[in-house]
C-alpha cells in the first residue's frame, strides 16, 4: 500500500467507537500486527450520554465488557479497570453482576484512552472504493476545525451503533418541550421547571426515565403521565434459558433459517430485548407505594394500550391526541412536556452513498451479510466491508446485544488477520437451537 504518498493508510479503519468497535480496537490492538485507525465523531467516549441516569445498571453482567468473553486474560478487562483505578474491594463487597451504566461508561473511557488507534472529533462523511488502489478512500471532517482530511484502508468496520426514533406525529413537534428519551439530562432544568410532563413508550429507557421523574417529583410537584400503545408495562426476558438466546450458538441456528422465516420470527422475539427489566418495575412499584402512604394522591398516570395519535402546540405546551384502542376511546390530554421513549433504529448512513452500487441488498433493501458479518458486495475484490449492531435481520436478536460484541469482535479480526486470533468456541449453552447442530 506504500505506493500511495500518504501516512493515511491502514490494514483496517473502524468508523464510529461505541463499545463495539471499541472492543474492536483493544482486540486488534492486543493481538494483531494490523494498523489500524477508529474515527469517532465525538469529542471522547461516551456512551448514550443523555441517558446516563444515577443507579441505572447495565441489562447485561459485567462480563460483558468490550474484551472478557473472547480475552478474560486482557489488560482491557473490567475486572482490571477495578483493579486499576482502586475499586477492586468495593466492587467485591458490592456483590453485584450487574453494574452501574455510569461505570460502564468511565470504563470504556478508561478503555480508550489506552488505546493508540482511536481518534475522536473525526466525522465520516463519505467512503468510496478505490479499484485501481484496491483500497477504500474515507472522507472526514475534523468537528473543531471543520478540516476535511483522507484516509485509505484495505478493509473497514461500520460501527455506527443505531439512532434514536420518534413517530411522525411527535416529530412534528421536536423541540425543548419534546424530545427523544435519549436526551432526558440535558432536559433536566427544563424538566425541573415543568407543571405537567409526558412519557411516551415502554422500552427500558421510557421506565428509568419515568422512575427518575417519579423520584423527583415530590420535589418540583409536576403532574406525571406514562402512556404507551403496548399491552402493558411489561417485563423483558430474563430466564436462564430465554438468555441463551444471545449466545453464539443462537446466532448461528438463526443465521442458517430462510430470511421469510427469519422476518417471521423476529417480531414476535421482542421481550427478549425489549421491555423493562424486572427491578425496575419493581422499583416504580416501590416508589408509587411509598408516595401513597397515608393516603397521599401523587399526581401520577400510566396508561397502556394509548397510542398518541397527533400533537399539537397550545400556548403553554401540547394537546395530546390519544386513542386507547382495545377500548377505541379517543381522548385529548394537555402536557406542557413529551419525552418521546420511542426506541432506535439502524439506518444505512448516507457516508455510504458512494458504495451503493457495489454492496448487495436484499429486497428489502437491507444489507445482505455473510455469516462473518462481511457485507455482500457485488463486485470481485480483496477488500471487505463489515458491519457490528446492523446485522439483526440476518444474525437475529443478539445483534445489539453487549454479551455478544466480544465474540462477533473475534469472528471479525480472524478474518481481518487472516488466521485464527482469538478461538471461537462452538459449544457454550446447554440447550440445543434446531435438530441438527
Ligand atoms: C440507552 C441504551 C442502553 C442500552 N443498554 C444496554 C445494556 O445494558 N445491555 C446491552 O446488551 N445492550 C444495551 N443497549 C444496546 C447496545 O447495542 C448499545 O448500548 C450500544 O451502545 C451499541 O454499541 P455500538 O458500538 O453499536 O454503537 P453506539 O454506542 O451507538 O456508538 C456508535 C458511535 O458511532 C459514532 N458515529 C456515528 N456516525 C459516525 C460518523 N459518520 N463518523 C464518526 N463517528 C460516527 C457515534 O457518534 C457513536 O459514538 C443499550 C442501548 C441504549 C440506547
Amino acid at each position: 500500500m506504500s505506493h500511495l504518498e500518504t501516512d493515511n493508510v491502514y490494514d483496517v479503519i473502524g468508523i464510529g467507537l461505541g463499545p463495539f468497535n471499541l472492543g474492536l480496537a483493544a482486540l486488534i490492538e492486543e493481538g494483531t500486527d494490523l494498523n489500524t485507525i477508529f474515527l469517532e465523531q465525538k469529542p471522547e467516549f461516551e456512551w448514550h450520554g443523555g441517558l446516563l441516569i444515577e443507579e441505572t445498571t447495565l441489562q447485561v453482567p459485567f462480563l460483558a465488557d468490550v474484551v472478557t468473553m473472547v480475552n478474560p486474560k486482557s489488560h482491557y478487562s473490567f475486572l482490571n479497570y477495578l483493579h486499576e483505578v482502586d475499586r477492586l474491594y468495593k466492587f467485591y463487597f458490592l456483590e453485584r453482576f450487574h453494574i452501574p451504566r455510569r461505570e460502564y461508561n468511565h470504563y470504556c473511557k478508561w478503555v480508550s484512552k489506552q488505546l493508540s488507534n482511536c481518534q475522536f472529533e473525526t466525522r465520516v462523511e463519505s467512503i468510496e472504493h478505490d479499484k485501481t488502489q484496491q483500497l477504500f478512500r474515507i472522507e472526514t471532517i475534523q468537528m473543531k476545525t471543520g478540516k476535511n482530511n483522507t484516509f485509505y484502508a484495505k478493509d473497514v468496520v461500520l460501527g455506527i451503533g443505531s439512532s434514536p426514533v420518534m413517530p411522525a406525529s411527535l416529530k412534528a413537534q421536536e423541540g425543548k418541550d419534546l424530545f427523544h428519551s435519549a436526551q432526558f439530562l440535558h432536559h433536566r432544568d427544563r424538566l425541573r421547571e415543568a407543571n405537567s410532563i409526558t412519557v411516551i413508550g415502554s422500552g427500558q429507557s421510557a421506565a428509568e426515565v419515568f422512575l427518575e421523574l417519579l423520584k423527583e417529583q415530590p420535589n418540583y410537584q409536576y403532574k406525571l403521565d406514562w402512556f404507551t400503545r403496548s399491552k402493558g408495562f411489561h417485563p423483558m426476558e430474563y430466564s436462564k434459558l430465554g438468555l441463551e438466546h444471545f449466545s453464539p450458538e443462537y446466532i448461528n441456528y438463526f443465521y442458517k433459517l430462510p430470511q421469510s422465516v427469519k422476518d417471521t420470527q423476529l417480531p414476535k422475539q421482542d421481550l427478549l430485548y425489549k421491555g423493562i427489566s424486572a427491578q425496575t418495575i419493581s422499583d416504580i412499584y416501590d416508589l408509587l407505594y411509598e408516595h401513597s402512604i397515608g393516603g397521599d394522591k401523587p399526581d401520577v398516570r400510566l396508561l397502556a394500550k394509548t397510542e398518541v395519535t397527533e400533537v399539537e402546540k397550545t400556548e403553554n405546551g401540547f394537546t395530546v391526541c390519544c386513542n386507547q384502542w382495545e377500548q377505541n376511546e379517543m381522548f385529548k390530554h394537555k402536557s406542557e412536556v413529551i419525552i418521546s421513549a420511542t426506541g432506535y433504529s439502524h439506518p444505512i448512513p448516507s457516508f455510504i452513498k458512494n458504495l451503493e452500487s457495489i454492496i448487495n441488498w436484499d429486497q428489502e433493501a437491507r444489507y445482505q451479510i455473510t455469516h462473518d458479518y462481511e457485507l455482500k458486495l457485488k463486485e470481485l475484490t480483496d477488500n471487505k466491508l463489515f458491519v457490528q449492531n446492523g446485522e439483526m435481520h440476518t444474525h437475529g436478536v443478539g445483534a445489539p446485544d453487549l454479551g455478544l460484541g466480544a465474540y462477533r469482535n473475534a469472528v471479525i479480526i480472524n478474518k481481518l488477520a487472516q488466521k485464527e486470533v482469538y478461538p471461537v468456541r462452538k459449544r457454550n449453552v446447554f440447550q440445543q437451537f434446531g435438530v441438527h447442530t
